[in-house]
């Protein structure tokens, strides 16, 4: 089939588009298909060690001092510090949100040219409560069940245990209508206990949310949300993080940041494909 979401205006291949479902070098496409079905029956996957502690480590060192404030809500958590506009600040954490297993799932949920919706650090600090429970994608007004319009990750680089604040998840909940988890419902979270390295993958229809950090220490992840391509990013790109920091990124970094199209008629600058800003 001449899928026509890959040429660009000119009638020619677009750099750097998302390749064909089962083209990301080096994914064991049995794999990806073993994961996809897990994400389908529970709405979320865990994939342990997916990268090494000591890249964890890494990443510890460079978004430590970078988290400067205790959050301003009930969401955000009154004891969980958060780094926003993070390529803006580093490129620490450019690995996880292109880790060519993540993009190979992702590939086969949203359309190509998916976008980066956030990227966070998050770390819960000791005393911090669970936050509210949410789906991702709840604020796009779009009645439910419905296919997500997002995917996200949540990489542990701290361990993620019970005690700590692991992200609780409910099973099978990506498949429900409108209603909310109710105290019957929250019995069957889930934690999502594992090693740092590891990754927590779902779907923006699944219900969610932090868990309580009870112990002595601060509980450290770093999280990517997609969306679609034709969604808008909760963070604005176009405005948070400057072109000459986009030109330091990959150009799948740069197309998820917002330098693609969805061909035809979305993402265009002067009508044409927006990658050519980018250009020296
Ligand atoms: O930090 C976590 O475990 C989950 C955070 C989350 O879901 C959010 O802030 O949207």
């Amino acid at each position: 089939m001449n899928d026509r979401r890959y040429i660009g205006a000119d009638g020619k291949p677009l750099p750097g588009v998302a390749p064909a479902p089962g083209q990301r070098a080096g994914v064991d496409e049995r794999q990806v298909r073993a994961l996809l079905a897990e994400v389908d029956e529970f709405g979320y996957v865990i994939i342990p060690e997916l990268l090494p502690r000591e890249a964890m480590t890494e990443i510890k060192a460079a978004t430590q001092p970078l988290l400067l404030h205790d959050g301003r809500n009930e969401f955000e958590g009154h004891k969980t510090r958060r780094i926003y506009s993070v390529i803006e600040k580093t490129l620490a954490c450019n690995p996880l949100l292109e880790h060519p297993l993540v993009l190979a799932l992702l590939d086969r949920i949203l359309r190509p040219n998916y976008l980066l919706s956030q990227l966070q650090v998050i770390d819960i600090q000791p005393g911090e409560v669970a936050q509210p429970l949410h789906h991702d994608d709840g604020f796009y007004p779009l009645p439910r069940p419905r296919p997500p319009v997002s995917a996200a990750t949540i990489w542990a680089i701290d361990d993620f245990n019970e005690e700590n604040g692991a992200t609780l998840v409910l099973p099978k909940s990506h498949e429900w209508g409108n209603e909310n988890p109710t105290e019957a419902d929250r019995e069957r979270l889930v934690p999502a206990v594992m090693p740092a390295g590891s990754v927590v993958f779902f779907v923006g229809t699944l219900w969610h949310g932090a868990g309580a950090n009870q112990s002595s220490r601060p509980r450290m992840a770093a999280t990517a949300q997609y969306c679609e391509p034709w969604a808008r990013q909760q963070e604005n790109y176009s405005l948070a993080i400057s072109r000459e920091r986009a030109r330091l990124c990959s150009e799948t970094v740069q197309g998820m940041l917002g330098y693609s199209m969805l061909f035809p008629f979305i993402g265009f600058v002067d009508g044409r494909d927006p990658r050519r800003l980018l250009a020296n």
